[in-house]
């Protein structure tokens, strides 16, 4: 291994660590022991070079002077952020003695560990946090918060993970970026766009906000909320009407080509123009330019999923460049994620086989609100890291009253106070990842890469695989599975004979070169992993699960609630990676304001110009923006962008305390983009106050 932390100059190999698609190659380069600089690796061959804004000012974040240096014990209310710095051997004896007890007292299935991927290193990830928590027998977190649902609904067509390979797109002649916000968080597909449109091809963007990648695109399609099924559909309908289809593809590769033709007979232009609110003429245009333009490319990005309907929203465009036949020509197909591909040896690493035959309750990590205060029997620790719920999780004031409760035992691991950290008992402080060893696949590109510490851990702070060594030791856990080192953790993760991928990528070959290309081979012919080994245009699986087998429009849930008159869409923002920099300064200071983006005709109704101050509400609780008036967004539809950290003024911008905590129709997914919302001028009087969370009582 290669520990460049020890040399205090030079320019170092890294990897960024974010939750984001590009996985960039980087170089940071250290002056006196210090990161002064983080450019992207020209070497890279997808990444090459090019980084994003927020990543370029990294050190931003990692030298931010709010950053945690040691352990804290809180000696004030849950929630108000009072603590006292304790030292490392008096936080893990608290913690062990705490879990000790309640496991003797109420059973491991008290404690819930609650993660995500603030941090994509996988062995950090899905290492000893894991080992740890099978080896306890714990609840189980269900890990749906992202994309659980288009990831379903993508395999019941495609058999998983698995799309074209983004190296190969810059032969597109058409990119369709649907439901994705593509310049802010896939810059890369736009990049290999870019040059596409440079020779000749042509970019249309389908979207609900004419965000920065509406306004890039070549053409731009607003539609309404939850319909994009429905605009699938149209397109399948005029595919097949006018002879546009692949015939010859659809026999040899597809099953219930037949069904699907006679089903979308019923999704004619006029009708699915009046459920998505575009044009039938754009409808039959777009149409025609998907097939007679090949190759053609859809990049389906996660914002169509975050709904009530989410899972079919993808499940039906997954099907599109099969009606064509898109998938044999090179740079044709489409991408929801890749993640399939490059799938390490999950088993080695997380050790299943700990929980010795056991199996602990599930817990929805979307419900974590509602789990907290509702489940029977109670959870009564909670060990949070690499996520921050209280900001992130839907229905926000359900998460803060649950991490209120008085007799919940909370850690959390992170590098800052996190609006969750304030809840905690206990504080851990988190190494970053340029001070860990960690291994790192994109759920884009195709390659394998490895982060060595470039810099010593930031004061007293450790990486979440040494933090779990430790409760492992102070539980008494003496399993070999606690004393593998990081290293041979990567071994463990790439050794996988069942992934044939994995051939080229052992931990020698990322020491000596970084990035390693893992072994791809092309989906076609031959490989789909669904039931029948073909694309699956009607699916039984679904059918058996309840749902209908082929691509169908379900309206959202809260569709024509009139109380709440605007569709209220949450998206990420452009500096920020969910809520991580949204409490850096430099990253605040770049993003300015959290914005509500509505049109010009809604905000003359309710008496609202450019600047105002408005208040958002609905039976959930209550958010504070900026209007932004315009005609990006259609009339009857709201946009804001970022999870935006708590100003502390009583006018929040936490939007998620706004967004319901229902479960899409597949794979149990979040449904941020799926709620509704009344607004007005915050200089006006509120006309009711906002309904406490404690008052909306619901099931798990
Ligand atoms: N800068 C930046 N980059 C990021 C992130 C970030 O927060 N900031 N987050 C990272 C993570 S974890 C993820 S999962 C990805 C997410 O990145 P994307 O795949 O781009 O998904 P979202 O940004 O969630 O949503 C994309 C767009 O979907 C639109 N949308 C909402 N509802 C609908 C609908 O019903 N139909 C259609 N057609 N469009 C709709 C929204 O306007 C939004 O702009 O980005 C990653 N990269
Ligand atoms: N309204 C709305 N809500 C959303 C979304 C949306 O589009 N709209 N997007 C959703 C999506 S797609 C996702 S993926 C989730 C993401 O939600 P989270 O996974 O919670 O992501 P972050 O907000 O980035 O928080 C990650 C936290 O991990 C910490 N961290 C970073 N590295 C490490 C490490 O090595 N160790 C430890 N212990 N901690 C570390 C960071 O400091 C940060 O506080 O948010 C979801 N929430
Ligand atoms: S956040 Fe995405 S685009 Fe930015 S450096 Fe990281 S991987 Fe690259
Ligand atoms: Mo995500």
């Amino acid at each position: 291994m290669n520990d460049y932390s020890a040399r205090r100059d030079g320019v170092f190999h890294s990897v960024c660590s974010l939750d984001c698609p590009d996985q960039c190659g980087l170089l940071v380069h250290k002056r006196d022991g210090v990161i002064v600089k983080v450019e992207g690796d020209p070497e890279h061959p997808v990444t090459r070079g090019a980084i994003c804004n927020k990543v370029r000012h990294m050190a931003a974040r990692i030298y931010d002077g709010k950053r945690l240096t040691t352990p804290l014990r809180r000696i004030g209310p849950k929630g108000e952020g009072r603590f006292v710095p304790i030292s490392w051997d008096e936080a893990i004896a608290e913690i062990t003695d705490r879990w000790k007890t309640l496991i003797a007292e109420r059973g491991s299935e008290s404690i819930l560990p609650y993660s995500f991927y603030g941090n994509m290193g996988r062995i950090g990830t899905e290492g000893m946090g894991t080992r740890f928590f099978n080896r306890m027998n714990a609840s189980e977190l269900d890990q749906t918060i992202c994309e659980a649902a288009g990831t379903v609904g993508y395999r019941y067509t495609m058999g998983g993970s698995y799309g074209t390979d983004p190296e190969q797109t810059v032969h597109a002649k058409l990119f369709i970026f649907w439901g994705i916000n593509a310049v802010s968080t896939n810059m890369h597909q736009v990049t290999i766009a870019e040059q596409a449109r440079k020779a000749g091809a042509k970019i249309v963007a389908i979207d609900v906000h004419r965000n920065r990648t509406g306004k890039w695109a070549d053409w731009f399609i607003p539609l309404r909320p939850g319909t994009d099924t429905a605009l699938a559909l149209g397109i399948m309908h005029v595919l097949f009407a006018e002879g546009m289809t692949d015939e010859a593809f659809l026999r040899e590769y597809t099953v219930g080509h037949e069904e699907l033709r006679a089903h979308a007979a019923a999704y004619d232009p006029a009708t699915v123009s009046a459920v998505t609110g575009v044009p039938e003429a754009d409808i039959v245009e777009l149409a025609r330019l998907y097939g007679r333009t090949s190759p053609s490319f859809i990049r389906i990005g996660n914002g169509i999923q975050h709904h009530d309907n989410g899972g079919m929203n993808v499940r039906a465009i997954a099907c599109l460049p099969a009606l064509t036949g898109q998938w044999l020509v090179p740079g044709g197909g489409a991408i929801k994620g890749n993640g399939g591909y490059v799938g390490h040896n999950a088993k080695a690493l997380e050790r299943p086989d700990l929980r010795g035959g056991r199996q602990a309750r599930r817990v929805n990590m979307n419900r974590i609100g509602s789990a907290l205060l509702a489940l029977d029997p109670p959870i009564s620790s909670l060990y949070v890291y690499n996520s921050n719920p209280a900001v992130v999780a839907p229905e926000s004031n359900k998460v803060r009253e649950g991490l209120a409760r008085e007799d919940l035992f909370t850690v959390v691991h992170d590098l800052f106070l996190t609006e969750t950290a304030k809840y905690a008992d206990i504080v851990l402080p988190a190494t970053s990842a340029f001070e860990n060893t960690d291994l790192y696949h994109s759920y884009w590109h195709h390659y394998v890469q490895i982060q060595q510490p470039v810099v010593a851990p930031y004061g007293e702070s450790k990486s979440n695989n040494e933090v779990f060594r430790m409760l492992a030791a102070g539980m008494g856990y003496g399993d070999e599975a606690f004393k593998d080192d990081d290293a041979e953790m990567i071994r463990q993760a790439v050794d996988f004979p069942g992934n044939p991928a994995y051939a080229p990528v052992t931990y020698e070959a990322l020491v000596e070169k970084q990035f390693v290309r893992a072994d791809v081979k092309p989906l076609f012919p031959g490989r789909l992993r669904t039931p029948s080994g073909k694309i699956e245009l009607y699916s039984q699986a679904m059918e058996r699960r309840g749902l209908p087998p082929l691509p169908t429009y379900a309206p959202l849930v809260e569709e024509g609630n009139e109380a709440f008159p605007f569709a209220f869409i949450p998206a990420p923002n452009h500096n920020f990676l969910n809520s991580t920099f949204s409490n850096n300064d430099k990253h605040a200071s770049m993003e300015k304001t959290p914005k509500l983006h509505m049109n010009a005709a809604d905000a003359e109704s309710l008496g609202i110009v450019e600047g105002d101050e408005v208040r958002l509400w609905n039976e959930r609780g209550e958010a504070w923006l900026t209007a932004s008036v315009g005609e990006d967004v259609l009339p009857g539809i709201v946009v804001s962008q970022g999870l935006w950290a708590d100003k502390g003024d009583g006018r929040s911008a936490t939007v998620n305390a706004l967004t319901p905590d229902r479960l899409s129709d597949m794979g149990g997914g979040a449904v941020f983009f799926s709620g509704r919302v009344a607004v007005q001028k915050a200089s006006v009087p509120a006309p009711k106050p906002a309904v406490p969370a404690a008052a909306i009582g619901s099931a798990i």
